[in-house]
């Protein structure tokens, strides 16, 4: 049974696009088909804000890996990337974090869909709101559109579409 998933991208170290696309070319393998990639943006730190901006996107796919399936090729992907966990919320070549697995909701030790913080994140929510303005989050059912409207004000800038 295939899901509609979207992912959230980010990138603050070395050549931050070049990354990004590598991550996308990796995801896609079996049981994974990349769909549409929104535009990138480039992004002010959030959380820990002392270091390099971020580039973000989303990337809309379409999967048959069960939610730890794909957290698991999500995770090896950062891994062959080269992403090393040291700062906590620290710089990272690539961070993917699964925002929603079509409107499933599970919160788990390892996992928690949708993406906790999704609703808080301009750098998640601008990309988003470019592939799906109308997508109804699980569990408020508020759109896109409306998260990105009462989302906190931060810098996302478009780099190209
Ligand atoms: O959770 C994703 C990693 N991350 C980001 C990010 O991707 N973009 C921006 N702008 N800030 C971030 N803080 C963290 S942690």
């Amino acid at each position: 049974m295939k899901k509609l998933t979207y992912l959230s991208l980010g990138s603050n170290i070395g050549d931050r696009e070049a990354n990004l696309c590598a991550a996308i070319e990796r995801l896609s393998a079996p049981g994974l088909r990349v769909l549409r990639t929104s535009p990138i943006y480039e992004t002010e730190p959030v959380d820990y804000t002392d270091q390099r901006w971020f580039l973000n996107l989303v990337v809309e796919a379409e999967t048959s890996l069960f939610p730890l399936q794909l957290l698991a090729r999500a995770q090896k992907v950062e891994r062959g990337l080269g992403r090393v966990r040291t700062v906590p919320k620290g710089p990272r070549t690539i961070d993917i974090d699964i925002l929603l697995y079509g409107a499933a909701v599970m919160r788990g030790d390892k996992l928690e869909v949708p993406h906790p913080r999704m609703a808080e994140r301009r750098f998640v929510l601008v990309p988003l709101h470019d592939l799906a303005p109308a997508l109804r989050h699980p569990v408020t059912r508020s759109t896109v559109a409306e998260l990105l409207h009462a989302a906190p004000p931060a810098v996302v800038r478009l780099i190209h579409s």
